[in-house]
């Protein structure tokens, strides 16, 4: 339990022991009565207290304000101020090409040049100036529905703007509360598919209790015409999407948004918030940090907190925020706990926390890398990317082979291909592998089952088909086999795999 839990129940109770009666702060003489009040003398949390308010007839004060915003996985900084303002949205949809995985283009249609785009932060009572430009670039109408806004469409029937065009809109943030914006102009799926979605907070009056760290992560997923991680530029595919058939489900719009370099980080001791959007447009996200426990979470981005939750639910077209504190040093992985999704479709991010040890709470070592598989930036470090280069030598691809190995196989073949007696028959100096690569990449497509013989040991087990792996993917896995372990060096080319898997019949199951 974080010390921030404790001070925040301390402070919900001194209220109700107050009679939930928030004291004013002196009197702020730009502010009349039915105005925003001031400051309150402690922070009222929004745990269990959530801000009723009516805000309906606050009026602006001051100068307008610009408002900061800030792509992913940044979020502006708190609110600092005590009374309602107006408040300047300027967005811009941008239509671009931009890396989905590794090796993969997509044409994403953003608000502000990221997927998810631009992070809003208002206060509760602002009033809300949205100008949407449509850059003269682009090929497609588009406007902006916001959850956060009351009124037709949340914005939608004001905001229809075509390339080379600009509108504008004014709402007042009625409630607060985390959510979703996107885009609503018809096909509606289509457009929130191509990544056009994005968070507003709108912070209660006397903002959200003060943690460490904030950070902005929001899961979408993608239909393309070709499989996952298959290269090239790849078309968005409606009927998939029809379908609910997704290709990838991502955290922040790319496979890499938040691992290796691009991790989210803390230090041992800090308290972490996380604002978790879901722009679906279909899927329902299990939002789950592997390794840690949320104190909170603020479900569906509401202003009630639940406490200690595991795994939280992320509806399409909502939202949540999780806070916890992170004691142990390590990486921390964020999945949808809807594994396939994380483990063969890219829904997978990294915290990365910094410190020292506390081997009273936790003793091991780190994450096992077999885990991530070829995801840990540590075992890829570029190696996939320089394969799939034109001109890439053997060892290039064998060395790609080897990372995908370790992700895929190791866990049965074992890290050194020795197998296990009995159970998984070995790679290393296999006679079975040796004898023949073209039924060698046949077993990794479509599994192997019934009684074999490697080495004199019998075998009668199932392995499971590799459906997911690339024609590639595959040359490369059995280059690496067949290049280390003592054995016999074949190259096998992407070519040699494509041939077999159109010349093999495909099991039930091991269907693409
Ligand atoms: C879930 C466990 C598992 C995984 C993962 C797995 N295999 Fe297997 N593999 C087996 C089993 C079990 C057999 C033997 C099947 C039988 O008895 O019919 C086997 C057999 C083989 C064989 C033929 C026997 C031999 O030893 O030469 C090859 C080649 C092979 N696997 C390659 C791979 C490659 C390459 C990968 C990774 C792409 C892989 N396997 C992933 C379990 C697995
Ligand atoms: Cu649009």
């Amino acid at each position: 339990m974080s010390e921030h839990y404790l001070k925040t129940l301390l402070a919900m109770s001194l209220l109700l022991f107050m009679g939930c009666e928030q004291p004013a702060e002196g009197t702020d003489s730009t502010l009349t009565k039915t105005e925003a009040p001031t400051k309150p003398v402690a922070k009222a949390p929004v745990l269990d207290a959530p801000s009723s308010v009516d805000v309906r007839d606050w009026e602006p004060k001051g100068d307008p304000i610009q408002a900061v915003l800030t792509s992913p996985p940044e979020v502006p900084p708190p609110i600092d101020r005590d009374y309602p303002a107006k408040v300047i949205v300027e967005f811009e949809v941008v239509e671009k090409k931009m890396p989905i995985s590794e090796g993969v283009e997509y044409t994403f249609w953003t608000f502000g040049g990221s997927v998810p785009g631009q992070f809003i932060r208002v206060r509760q009572g602002d009033t809300i100036e949205f100008h949407l430009k449509n850059h003269p670039d682009n090929k497609m109408p588009h406007n902006i529905d916001l959850h956060a806004a009351t009124g037709p469409g949340g914005g939608a029937s004001s905001s229809f703007t075509a390339p080379g065009k600009q509108t504008q809109f004014t709402f007042k943030a009625l409630n607060a509360g985390l959510y979703v914006y996107h885009c609503a102009t018809a096909p509606v799926g289509m457009h929130v598919a191509n990544g056009m979605y994005g968070l507003i907070l709108v912070e209660p009056p006397e903002g959200l209790p003060k943690v460490d760290r904030e950070y902005y992560v929001m899961q979408g997923e993608f239909y393309t015409v070709g499989k996952y991680r298959e290269e090239g530029d790849q078309p968005f595919d409606m009927q998939k999407a029809i379908e609910e058939n997704a290709t990838y489900v991502l955290f922040n719009g790319s496979e890499g948004a938040l691992v290796g370099d691009n991790a989210i980080t803390a230090k041992t001791g800090e308290t972490v918030r996380l604002f978790v959007g879901n722009g679906g447009p279909n899927l329902i996200s299990s939002f789950h940090v592997i390794g840690e426990i949320f104190d909170h979470v603020y479900q569906e981005g509401g202003t009630r907190a639940q406490t200690n939750v595991q795994t939280t639910i992320v509806p399409a077209g909502g939202a949540a925020i999780t806070e916890f504190a992170v004691e142990i040093p390590g990486t921390y992985i964020l999945v949808d706990h809807a594994l396939f999704r994380a483990f063969n479709k890219g829904a997978l991010g990294m915290l990365k926390v910094e410190g020292d040890e506390r081997k009273d709470i936790y003793s091991g070592k780190q994450i096992d890398a077999n885990y991530i598989g070829d995801k840990d930036p540590t075992l890829s470090d570029g190696v996939v990317e320089k394969a799939r280069s034109t001109g890439a030598s053997k060892d290039d691809r064998a060395a790609a082979g080897k990372v995908l190995y370790q992700g895929t196989c190791s866990t049965c073949h074992q890290v050194n291909g020795i197998g296990i007696k009995g159970v998984f028959p070995p790679l290393a100096k296999s006679d079975y592998l040796n004898a023949d690569p073209d039924r060698a990449i046949q077993i990794v497509i479509n599994g192997l089952t019934g009684p074999i013989n490697v080495n004199g040991e019998p075998y009668n087990s199932v392995m499971p088909p590799m459906s997911q792996l690339n024609d590639d993917e595959i040359a490369n896995i059995l280059t690496y086999v067949y290049s280390t372990w003592g054995n016999k060096g074949a190259d096998v080319t992407k070519a040699q795999v494509a041939k077999v898997r159109s010349t093999t019949k495909r099991p039930p199951g091991a269907a693409h």
